[in-house]
C-alpha cells in the first residue's frame, strides 16, 4: 500500500467559484501530496466578479465537526481562512486552546503547526470578518498559532499603522510578535515592490529574512492569500521549517499565478493544480513508454 499522506485541515469559508476558500484549498493541498479534510465557517455568494453574501455557520456543529474529525484522524497542520463572525472566531479559539485530545502532543494549541491567514476583505471589498471576529483573531488566536500571515492591508489594520513598503512591514512584523505572533509573513504581492517579509522567534531571538520578486501583472488573482497559506501548513506537515515553507509556497503561489486561468467576468482564479499538466506533459514525452 502507498505510504500514508500527511493530513491537513482547512478552516476556511466556501467560495462557490473555488478560487479561494475551502474547495480552493482542498486543490492546495492535493498539489502538495497531502491529504485536505475541511470545516465550513460560512457560506458565501460570490463568483469571480465579487462576493454578494456571507452567512457564518452554526458554531455548534463547528466544534462538533472539528471534535469528529481530530477523534478519527491524525492532523499534521491547520490552516485557518475566513472566519466570517466574532462567533465562529470564538468557537474555532476555544477548540484549538481547549485540553488536547491526543496527550502525544505537547505544543500550546491543541493541534500542531497551524497556520492562520487574518482574512478580513475579500479582493473585492467585502468584508469578510466583523469587529467582534478582529478582536478574536488578535486577542486569541494570533497568539495561540505557528505562523500568521496577513497580506500588508491585514497587517495595517490588525497593527493601526500604515503597510506599504519594508521598513513599515518590520515594525508591523515586531507589533505581531508583541501580540503574541512567534511567525509572521507579510505579503506585499500587491504592493509596487512585491516584497514578503517572515519574521520569526528562535533560540537566537527574532530572526528576519525578506524574499523580493516581480510583481506579476494578472488577472488571474483570486485566491492567492488562501493558496499560500494552505501551502505553508502543508509544508509545515511535511516537517519544512518555517523560512523553507515560506520560500516554496511562494513559488507555489507565484507558479499557480503565472499558469492562471482567464474563466469568468471578473478575477480569474489562480491555476492550484498546475502541476498536474505540467506531469501529464512530462509523462506524453515518453517517459514511460
Ligand atoms: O481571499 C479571501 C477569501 C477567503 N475565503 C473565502 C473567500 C475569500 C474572498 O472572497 O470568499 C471563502
Amino acid at each position: 500500500m502507498a505510504e500514508k499522506p500527511p493530513v491537513v485541515l482547512t478552516i476556511a469559508g466556501f467560495d462557490p467559484s473555488s478560487g479561494a476558500g475551502v474547495t480552493a484549498d482542498i486543490k492546495t493541498i492535493a498539489a502538495h501530496g497531502c491529504y485536505g479534510v475541511s470545516c465550513i465557517t460560512a457560506m458565501t455568494v460570490q463568483s469571480t466578479a465579487g462576493v454578494k453574501k456571507v452567512f457564518p455557520l452554526d458554531p455548534g456543529l463547528m466544534i462538533e465537526t472539528l471534535e469528529e474529525l481530530e477523534s478519527d484522524l491524525e492532523i499534521a497542520a491547520v490552516h485557518i481562512g475566513m472566519l466570517g463572525s466574532g462567533k465562529v472566531a470564538k468557537a474555532v479559539a476555544d477548540f484549538l486552546s481547549s485540553k488536547p485530545a491526543r496527550q502525544a502532543w505537547s505544543g500550546k494549541a491543541r493541534l500542531p503547526n497551524i497556520v492562520l491567514d487574518p482574512v478580513l476583505k475579500s479582493s473585492s471589498g467585502a468584508a469578510l470578518l466583523d469587529p467582534g471576529g478582529i478582536r478574536v483573531v488578535v486577542e486569541r488566536l494570533i497568539p495561540l498559532v505557528d505562523v500568521v500571515t496577513p497580506n500588508a492591508a491585514e497587517a495595517g489594520v490588525i497593527t493601526g499603522t500604515k503597510v506599504k513598503e519594508l521598513e513599515e512591514m518590520t515594525a508591523a512584523a515586531a507589533k505581531f510578535h508583541e501580540l503574541g505572533a512567534d511567525a509572521v509573513v507579510i505579503t506585499g504581492g500587491d504592493l509596487e515592490k512585491a516584497i514578503d517579509l517572515l519574521s520569526y522567534r528562535t533560540k537566537r531571538g527574532i530572526e528576519q529574512e525578506v524574499f523580493k520578486a516581480e510583481r506579476q501583472r494578472s488577472n488571474s488573482t483570486h485566491g492567492t492569500g488562501c493558496a499560500f497559506a494552505t501551502a505553508m501548513a502543508c509544508h509545515l506537515a511535511l516537517d519544512r521549517g518555517v523560512a523553507e515553507a515560506t520560500l516554496l509556497a511562494k513559488t507555489y503561489v507565484t507558479a499557480a499565478i503565472t499558469n492562471g486561468h482567464d474563466l469568468g467576468r471578473g478575477t480569474g482564479p489562480v491555476h492550484h493544480l498546475y502541476r498536474m499538466g505540467q506531469q501529464r506533459r512530462a509523462a506524453g514525452s515518453g517517459s514511460e513508454s
